[in-house]
């Protein structure tokens, strides 16, 4: 069912609300993956306030659905979500990457409440994610396991492996989501390992794929749902985003993968924010 306009317009402020926490939290730790949190941001955005079945207030609740973030180096886009949704203290975003901190670069599940998985070695979320998708299967429970990866991620074998696992055991209840925003650490994707033809790659490995607009939140709901549906195959969302959305000098910018910004350009990158979330709603009508 498509999004009704006015739950679209709260995602859009959430998200900008997001944006610009992703870039405080950089700037209290001094640096941080910022392009790829910014990618990543409107799915998290649409997962966490509109899909997801869990409770802030019970995190080890068993009936949850599980998120995996495969690519997690982006810890600084996803702890802003965990604080904003009451998992944690918004306060401790202040001391995010910092020595003794219980968020570090890559959150730690033990540490962080709310975290279904400790990620950050690359290639390991899929398997994961895979593992909790039969695990419900074998305890006769509903809930459904998203896991988001990354494109440069999907270089790592053991994606693929996972891949063939889930198609295997026709694991529909998994929901695999790729951050297409095209770049990786040093570079682009097709000029550092070529993903082409991504799309007929998952689904010669099984998969039902759905290739959309990763910033949109009404072609992310569809594809959502298509999945929630799917009987017969699992489904890959291959999310079509920009790296450092949302700020020009950033904005499809492998190089910055990951930054630090002094004074000005962290008023540069406000607003720009400002504007793009502008832009965002001017595009939206009732
Ligand atoms: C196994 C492993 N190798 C290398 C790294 C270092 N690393 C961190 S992020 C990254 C690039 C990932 O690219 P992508 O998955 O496209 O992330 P995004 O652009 O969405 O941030 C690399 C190589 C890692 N975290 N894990």
């Amino acid at each position: 069912m498509p999004l009704a306009y006015e739950e679209v317009i709260k995602l859009e402020k959430k998200a900008h609300q997001l944006r610009h926490l992703i870039i405080d939290t950089i700037t209290w730790a001094g640096s941080g993956h910022v392009g790829g949190a910014l990618s990543a941001i409107d799915m998290l955005t649409i997962l966490y306030y509109k899909y997801l079945n869990i409770d802030p207030s019970q995190p080890d609740w068993e009936e949850r659905d599980r998120f995996v973030l495969s690519k997690g180096h982006i810890g600084v886009g996803f702890a802003p979500v965990l604080a904003d949704k009451g998992f944690i203290d918004k306060e401790s975003l202040k001391t995010y990457n910092h020595t003794g901190s219980d968020l570090g670069m890559h959150l730690n599940m033990l540490k962080v409440p709310g975290l279904d998985a400790s990620t950050g070695s690359l290639g390991h979320g899929l398997p994961l994610a895979l593992g909790m998708g039969l695990g419900a299967r074998y305890l006769k429970k509903t809930y459904k396991v998203y896991c988001l990866l990354g494109d440069g991620e999907c270089n790592e074998g053991s994606v693929w492996e996972a891949a063939m696992g889930i198609a295997h055991y026709q694991a529909t209840n998994v929901i695999t989501i790729v951050d297409r925003n095209q770049c990786m650490i040093d570079g682009r994707t097709e000029d550092i390992m070529k993903l082409e033809p991504f799309t007929h790659k998952w689904e010669s490995f099984g998969f039902a794929v759905k290739s959309i607009d990763g910033h949109d939140f009404q072609q992310l709901a569809e594809a959502i749902e298509f999945a929630h549906q799917s009987e017969d195959k699992p489904t890959c969302i291959i999310a079509n985003t920009f790296k450092g959305n949302g700020v020009k000098f950033m904005q499809d910018n492998y190089k910055y993968h990951y930054a630090g910004f002094d004074d000005q350009k962290v008023k540069e990158c406000k607003k720009d924010l400002d504007e793009y979330h502008s832009q965002r709603l001017q595009g939206r009508s009732e």
